[in-house]
């Protein structure tokens, strides 16, 4: 049996409420868009507790932040890290949870004067969530070879303002050469984000994979006209055939297999006596079956156009972001889940239905994630919870998954 509570509570819970004070939204919540002043400060402050925890800290020109800690050989490091970057009204866990705990298994590794066969290394990816900076995932996507810097750089937020100047901006954009090298594996710990661990009353989730993600873009073009004396026959509605669009994809797409979202709207002239003329929508596509995403993709696609047609209203699509399923490294799932029942902790072997940036590290090493309950299943709104108790069992979970793949 090995010595539980081997990490330093106080310690990891005052890093935590300090991440909960910055960018702090009422509700309990945060608002720390990716590259904003906020995630400037929270960068700041990980920064100094880096530094202070003796950690080499480098940034890549995207803006990802290493913090290298030394072994006694100079291997390919065991690399643990998630995101500080959270949705405009989110929570306190999604991404700061995996942050904070990699730096407080340094602190714990230092605290016992443990020296560990390879090197370890610490990771902020940057724009994780995709919220400001779309499509998600960038930091990681980009030295994933997904997606190429320029298109990075070039993304735009919703004022105009692209990725780079806002990473000039905040001063963070390091250098391409500080880039994620060779490792032997990654570890990313994060809230499970739906309800399945509470349910089962499980302590640790052993995460297997992550389903495939497919974002599409739509504008419908009808016509704006005045609200009274346009017969209803007459009219071209934009955000009416959104309606039936919306309603048929949740009957005829959406299934147990296949979550079909509707997330974002603008209507233009937006105003209560106009008639809509256009609507930009987006539809989030998910599955574990890419087989059965890619057939609810078109379907989503074909019902757009169909209903469109009916309503004489012009239709725009984009393919803004598609992202297989992909499985983790089974013999680092194996390591956390041996870990977690000899610290006594219940487990299960479990999917992932949230995109994470282990996805994209998956594509250049062996790869593996950690998943804490979440108290009623919810996350990415500002009563996101996970119980200290669960906190601190991931933590101790993933210190000695570490422990044990740092001295492979
Ligand atoms: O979209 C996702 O699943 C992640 O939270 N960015
Ligand atoms: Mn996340
Ligand atoms: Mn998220």
């Amino acid at each position: 049996m090995v010595t539980v509570n081997t990490i330093n509570e106080e310690r990891l819970f005052r890093m935590l409420s300090k991440s909960s004070e910055t960018g702090a939204i009422p509700g309990n919540g945060l608002r720390r868009l990716a590259l904003s002043d906020q995630d400037q400060e929270m960068r700041n402050i990980y920064k100094e507790w880096c530094e202070e925890a003796g950690l080499k800290l480098r940034i890549d020109d995207l803006g990802n932040m290493y913090a290298r800690r030394e072994g006694k050989n100079n291997l390919p490091p065991v690399v643990v890290g998630s995101h500080l970057d959270t949705q405009p009204a989110g929570g306190r866990f999604d991404g700061i949870l995996g942050v904070l705990l990699a730096l407080e298994v340094v602190q714990t590794l230092n605290d016992n004067g443990i020296e560990t066969e390879r090197p370890l290394e610490i990771v902020n990816f940057t724009n994780e969530e995709g919220v400001r900076f779309e499509p998600p995932m960038l930091g990681s996507g980009g030295i994933a070879g997904v997606f190429d810097q320029a298109y990075v750089y070039s993304r735009k937020d919703a004022d105009g303002f692209s990725f780079l100047e806002e990473l000039e901006r905040i001063g963070y954009k390091g250098e391409e050469g500080n880039r994620l090298g060779d490792f032997h594996s990654f570890l990313e710990l994060h809230i499970e984000q739906g309800p399945i661990l509470e349910g089962e009353d499980k302590q640790i989730g052993v995460v297997e994979g992550v389903q495939g993600i497919s974002w599409l873009e739509v504008t419908l073009k009808g016509e704006a006209d005045h609200a009274g004396p346009t017969p209803m026959h007459l009219r071209k509605d934009a955000l009416m055939a959104a309606a039936e669009i919306m309603n048929q994809l949740e009957k005829d797409i959406a299934t147990t297999d296949i979550t079909v979202t509707v997330g974002k709207i603008s209507v233009s002239p937006n105003s209560v006596n106009c008639v809509p003329g256009e609507v930009h929508f987006t539809v989030d596509i998910r599955s574990a079956n890419d087989k059965l995403r890619k057939q609810a993709f078109e379907g989503t696609k074909h019902t757009i156009r169909r209903v469109s047609e009916d309503r004489e209203v012009r239709v725009e699509m984009t393919e803004l972001w598609e992202t297989e399923k992909i499985d983790f490294d089974s013999s680092i799932t194996e390591v956390i889940e041996n870990r977690a029942t000899e610290l006594g902790y219940s487990s299960k072997r479990m999917l992932s239905g949230a995109g994470h940036d282990a996805k994209y590290v998956n594509n250049l090493g062996p790869t593996a994630m950690i998943f804490v309950p979440s108290v009623n299943g919810k996350s990415h709104v500002p009563s996101e919870l996970t119980l200290d108790r669960d906190i601190v069992s991931g933590a101790n979970t993933l210190y000695h998954t570490v422990l044990t793949l740092s001295n492979e």
